[in-house]
C-alpha cells in the first residue's frame, strides 16, 4: 500500500541520507503507518542491502557508517510513536559494549554498536578505555545477554581474556556470552581465551550476536 514510501525509506539508508530518513520517518507518523512496519519494510531493507554490499566488497566503510547513522536517526524518530502506540520493536537481546581499558580506538566499536542497535539489539555502549570491572558491573546491572569487547592494540587485546575470566569466576557464564573483535583479533585468539564469538567487521558482529542469542 505504501510501497513507494517504503522504497524511499530503503533508498535513503542506502544513500546514507540522515535528513531524508528523519523526514520520511515523520511522514510515516503523519500518515498513521505503524512505525514497526516502516522500520521493517522500509529502513531495514536499506541497511541490510548496504550490509550485504559491504560484505562482498561493493560498499566501503563510509557508506556503512552513513547508512548506520541514517538508520539510527530513522529509528530514534519513530521510537516515541512506537512507545505511544505501545508497539515494541523486537529486541533480540542486551549487549554491553566497550573498548577495553588502555585502548582509545572507538571508530570500529561505535560502528559495531550502531549496527547492533539498527539490527534490534539494546546496546549499552560504555565508550573507550573501560576497565574490566566496569564492564562486568554494567553487564550484571542490565542483565546483559552479550558482553562485546573491542581492542585495536595487541597490548590491550590481552585484556579481552580478563573479561572472559572475570565472568567465569563470577559464575556468569555461559549465561552471558562474550563476543570480541578488533583488528588484531583472530579466531585462534578467540579459541585461546575461550570467548563465545568473534567477527572481523560490524556486519559479521550482528550475525554472530544473533547466533549467540539464538535469534
Ligand atoms: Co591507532 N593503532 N594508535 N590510533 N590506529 C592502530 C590500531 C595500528 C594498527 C596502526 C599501525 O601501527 N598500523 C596500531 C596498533 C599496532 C598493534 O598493536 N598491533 C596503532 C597504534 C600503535 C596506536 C598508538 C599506540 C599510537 C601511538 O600513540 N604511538 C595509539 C594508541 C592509543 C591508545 O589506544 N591507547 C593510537 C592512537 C590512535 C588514534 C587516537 C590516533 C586513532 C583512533 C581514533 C579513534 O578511534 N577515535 C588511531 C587510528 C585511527 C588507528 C588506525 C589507523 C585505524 C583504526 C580504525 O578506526 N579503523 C589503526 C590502523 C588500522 O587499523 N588500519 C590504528 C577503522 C575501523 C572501522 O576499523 O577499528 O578495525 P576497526 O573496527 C572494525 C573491525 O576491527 C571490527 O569491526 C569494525 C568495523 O568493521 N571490530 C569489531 C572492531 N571492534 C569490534 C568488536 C566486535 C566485533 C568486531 O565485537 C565485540
Amino acid at each position: 500500500m505504501h510501497t513507494e514510501l517504503f522504497q524511499a525509506m530503503a533508498q535513503c539508508i542506502i544513500d546514507g541520507d540522515a535528513e531524508a530518513a528523519e523526514k520520511l520517518a515523520n511522514q510515516a507518523i503523519e500518515l498513521g503507518i505503524d512505525p514497526l512496519e516502516a522500520i521493517n519494510q522500509g529502513f531495514v531493507i536499506g541497511v541490510n542491502h548496504v550490509g550485504d554490499e559491504f560484505s562482498c566488497g561493493n560498499a566501503f566503510l563510509p557508506e556503512l557508517v552513513m547508512a548506520g547513522e541514517a538508520m539510527k536517526i530513522a529509528v530514534s524518530t519513530l521510537e516515541p510513536e512506537m512507545a505511544r502506540r505501545g508497539t515494541q520493536r523486537q529486541v533480540f537481546g542486551k549487549v554491553v559494549l566497550a573498548t577495553i581499558h588502555g585502548d582509545i580506538h572507538d571508530i570500529g566499536k561505535t560502528l559495531v554498536g550502531t549496527m547492533l542497535s539498527a539490527a534490534g539489539f539494546k546496546v549499552y555502549d560504555l565508550g573507550v578505555d573501560v576497565p574490566v570491572t566496569k564492564i562486568i558491573e554494567k553487564a550484571r546491572e542490565v542483565e546483559a545477554d552479550i558482553v562485546a569487547v573491542s581492542a585495536l592494540l595487541t597490548t590491550t587485546m590481552v585484556r579481552q581474556r580478563d573479561v572472559v575470566e572475570a565472568l567465569d569466576d563470577m559464575g556468569l557464564r555461559p549465561r552471558i556470552k562474550v563476543m570480541v573483535g578488533g583488528a588484531p583479533v583472530t579466531s585462534e585468539w578467540v579459541k585461546e581465551i575461550g570467548a563465545d564469538g568473534y567477527s572481523e567487521d560490524a556486519i559479521g558482529a550482528v550475525q554472530v550476536a544473533k547466533q549467540l542469542v539464538g535469534a
